[in-house]
């Protein structure tokens, strides 16, 4: 089996700390400021897990959004679109 990919989106209405809790996993801080997210952004982080072969490393994206429903939508849809094509 090739190597797990983990991608994870954030979603969810303006201002219920989905831009904090990536910013608590990643740099394990928090911060009291409110700044709006524009449009959508990813971190990569190295995460390891374990699975039959033994200990196994990986990239994690965690995309942080901002906007409306559709938009993630179209959004995620041209990006697989374009990650499949290139
Ligand atoms: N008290 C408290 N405030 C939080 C928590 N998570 C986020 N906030 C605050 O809520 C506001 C919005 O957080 P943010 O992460 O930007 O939300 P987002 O719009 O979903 O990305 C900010 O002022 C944060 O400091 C939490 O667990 N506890
Ligand atoms: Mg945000």
């Amino acid at each position: 089996m090739g190597k797990a990919f983990l991608k994870v989106v954030l979603l969810g209405d303006g201002g219920v700390g989905k831009t904090s809790l990536r910013s608590r996993y990643i740099h394990k801080k928090f911060s009291n400021n409110y700044k709006a997210t524009i449009g959508a952004d990813f971190i990569s982080k190295e995460v390891s897990y374990e699975d039959d072969s033994g200990l196994q490393k990986t990239t994690m994206q965690i995309w942080d959004t901002a906007g409306n429903f559709l938009f993630i939508l179209l959004f995620f849809s041209l990006y697989d679109i374009f990650s499949f094509m290139f």
